[in-house]
């Protein structure tokens, strides 16, 4: 059995946890001051989002040297101090690596852009020559939004970029691309660290042809903006690259992860990723963009590959507090629902908190995504405002010192969701969690549905059924033995008891 199996991660959006040194954004020795509280709520892990070298373009996405630690962050000696002292406490630590694409800045693509066509320092990204009537090689569209492709004048070619400008593709058709990639995990891996979250890991091969993307009509890899990705997602010669990763890791112990962030849809596909001989896991998309709904969180789970990472909420999706409707006690029975679950559960930062997103003013807006859509989609700040930890000290609440401006404005209202507010509140869903996370390990073997009269969602996990009421009628418990229930309230009379909307319950059947 590996760690991970029934293991919790926690997400660490870097930026946004806790600030150490007092400019407003979290930092390496800020995560560090708060990784007592990480064990006290009782995860087994941490997955930290990008630290490296970045002109900050996409938060840290965009790499401009990927074996090093941002100033902004922190430094290689803060990164290493973190991982001792996680390790001291028995946490393991995951960091983002970022194959697609590199920074703009990156000395790669500064030597790309100063090279002659054809010269090999420009064969590390993809270029093409503009179609016939001088725009973009092909209809692909940037994730962020906008044509994939920017003409770089000088040169009169394209570089490809599926997500900002200042993202560009490298070219895995290179073999120095896979080298580097490969001296980016050693490095890390020496350094101690338990495992990689792989960013946008159904990426990095093109078609070798660049063809046109077709448009969507229902099915295939994935659809965005209106385009089924069949050339530029999820091709075949991905696979040899993770096959070779998974030597590596593996020459390193059989206790290095690798999870990747297969954002596709067809669940076939997302399963030819995870294999005895490439990634461990990979992220469940279908339960992270899943509403409140019996049938389709069901049928979510049912349809996600073995060897899943669930979660529900990321830095990149709306909250899932939100997502359900802003109802806390619905917050409540998913903790319950996600932390059921077999194999590893993801927390996003701040939700066991009960956090929903933040309304941003529009001045204060960061994301790539808003600037690109020209102000018509908000994009992912809301979902990435920064933890209140203290209770009464607006408007930062502890997550930087008092009168610092955090990096996105924060809810006048989170001092009470705060850490400090909830920590001694047997009430508080942060208890909620705490206590989840400390019976977790006692739900054990597959996953088992249970059509169950009693409730319209249920599961067994050995010993422990697990009933989620996702209905808006009270429902009839079952005999047996609570040892959890997500209610704010007390469940009542043995004799009477019911299910009430909107909550769950572990129960020992009888
Ligand atoms: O393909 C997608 C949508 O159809 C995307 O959702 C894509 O998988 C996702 O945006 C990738 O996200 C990751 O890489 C991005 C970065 O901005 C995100 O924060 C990161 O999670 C680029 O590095």
């Amino acid at each position: 059995m590996t760690w991970w199996d029934g293991a919790t991660v926690y997400q660490c959006y870097i930026r946004s946890f806790a600030d150490g040194n007092g400019d407003g954004v979290g930092d390496l020795i800020g995560l560090r001051s708060r990784l007592a509280y990480l064990k006290w709520l009782g995860v087994d892990a941490v997955w930290i989002t990008p630290f490296y070298r970045s002109p900050m373009v996409d938060h840290g996405y965009d790499v401009s040297d990927p074996r090093d630690a941002d100033p902004l962050f922190g430094t290689l000696a803060d990164f290493d101090g973190l991982v001792d002292e996680a390790h001291r406490l028995g946490l393991r630590v995951l960091i983002d690596v970022i194959p697609n694409h590199t920074s703009d800045r990156h000395p790669w693509f500064q030597a790309a852009l100063a090279a002659p066509v054809g010269a090999p320092e420009r064969d590390r990204y993809i270029w093409r020559d503009p179609a016939p009537d001088g725009g973009p090689p092909n209809n692909w569209r940037s994730v962020f939004g906008g044509p994939a492709w920017t003409l770089d004048e000088r040169s009169g070619q394209f570089w490809l970029h599926l997500f900002a400008p200042e993202q560009p593709d490298l070219n895995w058709r290179n073999p120095e691309v896979a080298a580097d990639a490969e001296a980016t995990l050693r490095f890390w891996l020496d350094r101690g660290v338990d495992g990689f979250r792989i960013d946008v890991a159904h990426g990095l091969f093109k078609d070798a042809r660049l063809r046109d993307n077709p448009e969507w009509t229902g099915e295939g890899v994935k659809e965005l903006w209106g385009m089924e990705q069949r050339h530029s997602f999820d091709q075949p010669e991905v696979h040899d690259v993770y096959r070779r990763w998974r030597r590596l890791v593996e020459s390193y112990g059989e206790d290095r992860v690798l999870l990747g962030e297969v954002f596709l849809w067809d669940p076939a596909r997302v399963a030819a990723y995870v294999r005895e001989d490439e990634l461990h896991l990979a992220f469940s998309f279908m339960l992270l963009g899943q509403r409140w709904e019996a049938d389709n969180l069901r049928r979510a789970i049912e349809w996600s590959a073995q060897n899943s990472a669930w979660a529900l909420s990321n830095h990149d999706l709306p909250r899932h507090a939100t997502r359900f409707g802003g109802v806390v006690e619905r917050a409540r029975a998913a903790a319950l629902l996600l932390l059921g679950l077999p194999g590893t559960a993801v927390l996003y930062q701040g939700e066991e908190l009960g956090l929903e997103d933040a309304e941003v003013p529009e001045e204060a807006r960061q994301d790539p995504i808003w600037f690109r859509s020209g102000g018509t989609v908000t994009g992912r700040d809301p979902s990435r405002v920064p933890l209140p930890w203290a209770v009464s000290r607006p408007p930062a609440f502890g997550f930087c010192p008092d009168g610092v401006s955090p990096w996105l404005p924060m809810p006048a209202d989170w001092g009470e969701r705060s850490v400090e507010a909830q920590q001694d509140d047997g009430a508080s869903i942060l208890s909620l969690y705490r206590r989840a996370l400390v019976l977790r390990p006692t739900l054990s073997g597959p996953l088992e549905w249970l059509d169950s009269s009693a409730a319209p969602f249920a599961y067994r996990r050995g010993e422990v059924d697990v009933l989620v009421n996702v209905g808006d009628a009270p429902v009839p418990l079952p005999a047996g033995d609570v040892i959890l229930w997500s209610a704010s309230t007390p469940l009542g009379l043995r004799s009477t008891r019911v299910l009430p909307p909107d909550s769950a319950v572990w129960l020992h059947p009888r």
